[in-house]
């Protein structure tokens, strides 16, 4: 038979596949492919429509019991509300949370930014799930989801915002993520949504934008000392101290805090900015002053109103997020602020942030950080900020984009 494949070509055969398996894009993914999400081997194939990839189930369908864990844990539904709970889980994230790849700094969420972040406009109590050991009832595992409406080109998608995946460092490898992204999928179907956004690290199929983090230093001595920054090539630390130095003041005339009588003509604003984005929020009024309204030491934010026509012309606003220093002698936090949502109709996006940068400062903040989503392009290089190292990668949940977005393209922030 000319055309059975020789035993040489079974060799290459088997050496191409291991190839291909070693090609990062093709590593293995037992849960993921299993989900109705982008496959890595459907990149690139355009005949495929954008849009939901399963359809909706009738409610009725939607499986009524949790899934089974492994028999010492049980699943809890967290009251947020609750001092209590909200410091398990501020701890269990405080120890257990992401790392940087050297494992020097972790997420320190507080404990005021955790209840913003789960309780927005409309948030389901169902959809923050604990696993607990059932002996001790220790907090061993934690995700949760909130409701958005999130714009995908014109189609306005009901989804859930996926955050705060977390397992214990003990618990890790035991296939319990998947288990836990199951069960809060599961409590979203029932409030009859089917779709989700979502945030990571690490690369998984597959990601509709990747993005990068930059920081710009405010205090750049301490970023030093505990080796998040390192001294640049000819630099001296007083000439690095004079190179981030910032103006004591804001220079924008009208610059001041958002209060809550802003609320309209903010979301005004920022609806008619984010509509330039293929991924965006639907903000309305509620969730902006939800998600936007100043909040101490959770989520600041800024506009500009005309000195003569008292409009309001320009907006930014960064949250708090800082990271507990691991194993340093000086220092145990580091204060670092996030660029959330950001629009400049006036006023330049660059003496904007600029300006954004002078009140973190005044806040004692030592770092300020922003991805290169929507026009923060503009403004990165120019106000000193260095690109991090690490990834930033978007995804969504059952819901198909064609090909991959430029981080320019995303209008989405999450937390
Ligand atoms: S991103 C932040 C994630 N958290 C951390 O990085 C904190 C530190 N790390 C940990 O706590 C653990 O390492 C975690 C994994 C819990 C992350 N997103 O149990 P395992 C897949 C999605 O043995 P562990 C955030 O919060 C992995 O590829 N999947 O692993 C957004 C593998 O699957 P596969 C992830 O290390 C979360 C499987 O899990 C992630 O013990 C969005 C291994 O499971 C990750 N970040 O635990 C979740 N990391 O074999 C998805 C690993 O297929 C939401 N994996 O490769 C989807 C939408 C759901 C709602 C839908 C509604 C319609």
């Amino acid at each position: 038979d000319g055309n059975a494949p020789s035993e040489s070509d079974l060799v290459l055969d088997t050496l191409a596949q291991k190839v291909q398996e070693s090609l990062s894009l093709d590593k293995r993914h037992k849960f993921w492919e299993t989900q109705p999400v982008g496959q890595f081997k459907d990149i690139g194939n355009t005949s495929l429509p954008e849009g939901p990839i399963e359809p909706p189930l009738p409610l009725s369908d939607v499986k009524q019991e949790p899934y089974n864990l492994p028999t010492l844990y049980e699943w809890i539904t967290c009251d947020i509300s609750s001092e209590e709970m909200c410091n398990e889980v501020f701890n269990l994230l405080a120890n257990n949370y992401v790392e940087d790849d050297e494992n020097m700094f972790r997420f320190n969420y507080s404990m005021e930014f955790l209840r913003w972040a789960l309780q927005p406009p409309g948030y389901f109590r169902s959809w923050h799930i604990g696993v607990r050991v059932k002996s001790s009832k220790k907090l061993v595992a934690f995700i949760t989801g909130v409701p958005a409406r999130i714009r995908v080109r014109d189609d306005i998608v009901n989804m859930a915002e996926i955050n705060f995946l977390c397992v214990h460092k003990k618990l890790r490898s035991k296939r319990l993520a998947p288990v836990m992204i199951k069960e809060v999928t599961r409590r979203v179907h029932l409030e009859n949504i089917w779709q989700a956004a979502y945030t990571a690290g690490v690369v998984l199929p597959t990601p509709i934008a990747t993005c990068q983090y930059w920081h710009r230093s405010l205090n750049p001595k301490k970023l030093i000392d505990v080796g998040f920054s390192r001294l640049g090539a000819r630099m001296t630390m007083s000439r690095t101290i004079k190179l981030y130095k910032l103006p004591e003041s804001t220079i924008t005339p009208g610059f001041r805090k958002m209060e809550i009588r802003d609320v309209p003509a903010v979301t005004r604003l920022l609806r008619n900015y984010l509509s330039q984005f293929v991924v965006a929020p639907d903000f309305d009024e509620n969730d902006v002053e939800h998600w936007l309204l100043p909040k101490e030491n959770v989520v600041d934010s800024y506009l500009v109103e005309s000195p003569e026509t008292h409009e309001i012309t320009d907006f930014c606003s960064f949250y708090t997020l800082p990271s507990t220093i691991l194993g340093n002698q000086n220092y145990s936090i580091l204060k670092a602020g996030y660029s959330y949502y950001n629009v400049s109709t006036k006023t330049p996006l660059l003496q904007l942030m600029n300006d954004a940068l002078i009140i973190a400062k005044q806040k004692d903040y030592d770092v300020f950080n922003a991805l290169d989503v929507m026009h923060n392009e503009s403004f990165l290089k120019e106000l000193k900020f260095g690109p991090g190292d690490g990834k930033l990668h978007y995804y969504l949940y059952n819901y198909r984009i064609r090909q991959a977005l430029n981080p320019a393209e995303l209008g989405l922030v999450l937390l």
